[in-house]
């Protein structure tokens, strides 16, 4: 049926958008008018990464390319075109990414309500060896654009008004939820169009995998290292949980969000709040899997209800399946009451 509808009623992400957007008569269009530059910042990276492959194997990338131009590194480069993209919209005011250390403050004359924080292509150490990779994005409504602060973006993810990632695996697959639950799109390329592929994504209460970096094992504290023992050897005469981890955030959260179970990236001892970044990985993935129907704790609370302190701070996470997450939650619980 998705088959057939996809042929004749084509319910693109823009369509998709504006259905949601009907249901709030007060907006002017000026979040559709984002999402369509973030988008476009997808669609360009899609097309840079599947050629990256090939102009590396004709020769084209190197250092120079056929133009004798510096050929820039891929995620340098997608960086670029989201920063020029959510700046042209008209609709941003600050721009937080990964690649850049310090905040973009659009200029007031293009300036709007919205500020985007984002990696834009995030595991992108992966790309040689054509693991998928990807692009995540949260997005904060700002109060006054005319005063602006860095403050402005220090909120917790619980006030984003919506969050997604681009996949770029063998196929292009965006996953967007505005709020009101988690529909993924996947890029036709002949149309140009995102199509919507999966409506209203939920994540099964409790997965038989389990997805960490296990080459952290001796470093790991007591709850975390309980808890994957209780995978490989469960106590309750259930089967062990299969490992599954790519090393490519995307791609592990986008299995646990479709298959079920938990993707971890805890503290350890040489890092004290783990790897992945507060604002544009934890966040975002956070606030997809609560509105899939999972959870996302730190360790210590709700991953949405941290309040970052730097616009480049990290957290521990742990997120998936409501069981799952549950069960690592009883443990830091436990450990607590020791202390
Ligand atoms: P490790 C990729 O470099 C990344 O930022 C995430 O995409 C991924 O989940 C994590 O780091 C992998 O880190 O330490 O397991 O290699």
């Amino acid at each position: 049926h998705a088959a057939e509808a996809h042929r004749t009623d084509l319910m693109t992400l823009t369509r998709h958008v504006l259905n949601e957007q009907s249901k709030h008569p007060e907006s002017k269009g000026d979040f559709t008018i984002l999402l369509s530059h973030i988008v476009l910042g997808c669609k360009f990276v899609c097309s840079a990464v599947n050629k990256a492959g090939l102009a590396k194997l004709i020769g084209l990338a190197g250092d120079t390319n056929v133009q004798g131009e510096e050929q820039k590194k891929l995620d340098v480069l997608s960086n670029e075109v989201f920063i020029k993209a959510l700046t042209s919209s008209g609709r941003t005011c600050i721009l937080v990414s990964e690649e850049d250390e310090e905040a973009t403050f659009v200029d007031p004359a293009l300036r709007g309500r919205y500020c985007v924080v984002f990696d834009p292509l995030d595991g992108s150490s992966n790309i040689d060896c054509g693991v998928s990779i990807g692009t995540i994005f949260g997005i904060y409504m700002i109060k006054d654009k005319n005063k602006v602060t860095v403050e402005d973006v220090l909120q917790p993810g619980k006030k984003m008004v919506a969050a997604g990632y681009c996949m770029y695996g063998s196929s292009c697959m965006l996953v967007l939820s505005t709020g009101r639950g988690v529909n993924g799109f996947t890029l036709d390329p002949s149309l140009g169009e995102f199509i919507l592929t999966h409506p209203n994504i939920k994540i099964p209460k409790k997965g038989s995998i389990y997805s960490v970096n296990e080459g952290n094992a001796k470093n790991w504290d007591e709850p975390t290292a309980r808890y994957v023992e209780r995978c490989k050897f469960p106590q309750d005469g259930s089967s062990p949980k299969s490992l599954r981890y790519v090393g490519s955030m995307v791609a592990d959260v986008h299995r646990t969000l479709l298959y079920g179970g938990i993707f971890l990236y805890p503290a350890d001892k040489k890092s004290p709040n783990g790897k992945l970044r507060v604002l544009y990985e934890v966040f975002p993935m956070s606030f997809l899997m609560e509105q899939a129907g999972g959870q996302a704790f730190t360790g210590k609370g709700r991953a949405l209800e941290l309040v970052p302190t730097k616009i480049h701070e990290r957290s521990p996470i742990f997120l998936g399946s409501y069981d799952d997450v549950e069960e690592i939650k009883t443990l830091y619980a436990a450990s607590v009451e020791k202390e």
